[in-house]
C-alpha cells in the first residue's frame, strides 16, 4: 500500500482528489477523517497542512504527495519533486503601494519587505543584488505596507485582485508555482511499482484533459 499525502482544506485540495478520482480510485472521503484507505487501488490517503507535506515525504511518513512547488522549493525539498501536475498555478509576487514610484528593484534597497516566504524572496533579491529587511509572517501578508509594518510585500497571487483591493500593484514576479507529484527518495520496490501504476493512470488523465 503507497501513502499519499494531500492537502486536507485549502486551494489544493479539490484539485487533488479530483485527480485521484479521474485515474479510477474510489474513496470515501469524509471531513473528519485524516486518513482514508481507497477500495479498488493500493493507496491510503492521508489529509494534511499544505506545509507539512514536504517534511513527511521527506521522512518516509508519506512515500508520496502533492504540494505547491512555492512551499516545496520554500523548504528546500525540490529534489522530491517527480512531476508537475498542472493545477494550482500561481506566482509569488513582490508588490508596493500602488502610490509609490517605483522602477526598478533596486528601489527595494534597504526597504522593510513582508512575506511567509523568506527563502524564496532572499534568494530571489540575492541574484537581484539587493538588500532588504525581510520580515516573516505567516498569513495576512498584504496588509503589512497600510499598517506601517513593511514598504513592500512578496506573496503569492493570481488573479491579482487581493493587491488591488489593498492598494497594492505587483512590481516583481519572485517564483512560478504550480501543485507537483513529490516522493520519497528511498521507495521500497513493491511501492515503486504502484506509484508507476499511479502514474500511468495519472498521464492518461492529463492526456484526456488536453
Ligand atoms: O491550511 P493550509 O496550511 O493547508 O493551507 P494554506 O492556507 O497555507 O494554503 P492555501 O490553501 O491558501 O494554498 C495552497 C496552495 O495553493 C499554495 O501554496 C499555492 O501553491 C496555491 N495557490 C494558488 C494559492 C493561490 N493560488 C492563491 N491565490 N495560494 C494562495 N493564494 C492566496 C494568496 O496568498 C493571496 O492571499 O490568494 C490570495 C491572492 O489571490 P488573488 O487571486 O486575489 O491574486
Ligand atoms: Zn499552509
Amino acid at each position: 500500500m503507497l501513502r499519499l499525502a494531500i492537502q486536507k482544506s485549502g486551494r489544493l485540495s479539490e484539485d487533488s482528489l479530483n485527480l485521484i478520482r479521474e485515474c479510477g480510485i474510489s474513496f470515501v472521503n469524509s471531513s473528519l477523517k485524516l486518513k482514508t484507505e481507497c477500495t479498488n487501488f493500493p493507496l491510503e490517503i492521508l489529509f494534511l497542512r499544505d506545509d507539512d507535506i514536504p517534511g513527511y515525504v521527506a521522512d518516509g511518513v508519506a512515500d508520496i504527495g502533492i504540494v505547491g512547488e512555492n512551499v516545496l522549493v520554500e523548504e528546500g525539498k525540490q529534489e522530491l519533486t517527480v512531476e508537475k501536475l498542472g493545477f494550482s498555478k500561481c506566482r509569488l509576487s513582490l508588490a508596493v503601494p500602488k502610490s509609490m514610484a517605483y522602477s526598478s528593484i533596486q528601489d527595494l534597497n534597504g526597504k522593510n519587505i513582508a512575506t511567509s516566504y523568506p527563502n524564496l524572496l532572499q534568494a530571489y533579491l540575492q541574484e537581484q543584488g539587493v538588500q532588504a529587511n525581510i520580515h516573516t509572517i505567516s498569513g495576512s501578508v498584504e496588509i503589512a505596507p497600510s499598517i506601517g509594518l513593511a514598504e513592500a510585500i512578496c506573496d503569492i497571487v493570481s488573479s491579482g485582485s487581493t493587491l488591488i483591493s489593498n492598494g497594492l500593484k505587483e512590481v516583481e514576479r519572485v517564483f512560478k508555482s504550480e501543485a507537483a507529484l513529490i516522493a520519497t527518495k528511498d521507495l521500497s520496490q513493491e511501492k515503486q511499482e504502484i506509484l508507476e501504476k499511479l502514474l500511468f493512470r495519472i498521464h492518461a488523465v492529463q492526456r484526456a484533459r488536453k
